[in-house]
């Protein structure tokens, strides 16, 4: 290598940002008894029995509560579960999923 070779100086640094995490949020409705939205987010999201009734309560109070964060795909399938489940005993209930921040 002669003294006039040159190397290059600069690096590429490739940016990898974390994909974004998605909100499942349950929505009230006047038909759903209190007792199932408990019973639904116990078992799609693990959520203790007061955990639960808290989300249920606030939702109930505000027209809709946060549940959990996940990422994207994860977030889908939970809702659309917990939706499904809902639907299945003939009940309007709803979760949705949005972008965090
Ligand atoms: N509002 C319902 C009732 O009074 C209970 C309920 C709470 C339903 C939260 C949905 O996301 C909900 N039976």
């Amino acid at each position: 290598m002669s003294d006039s070779d040159t190397k290059p100086r600069v690096k590429t640094r490739t940016k990898v940002e974390r994909p974004r995490l998605h909100k499942v949020i349950l929505i009230n409705d006047d038909f759903t008894p209190r007792e199932f939205v408990v019973k639904v987010l116990k078992a799609e999201f693990k959520l203790s029995e007061d955990q639960a009734h808290r989300v249920m309560i606030t939702a109930h109070r505000r027209g809709a509560c946060v549940v959990a964060v996940f990422p994207k795909d994860v977030a889908e399938t939970k809702a659309t579960r917990a939706t499904d489940a809902g639907r299945a005993q003939g009940y309007p209930l709803r979760f949705e999923t949005e972008p965090e921040e």
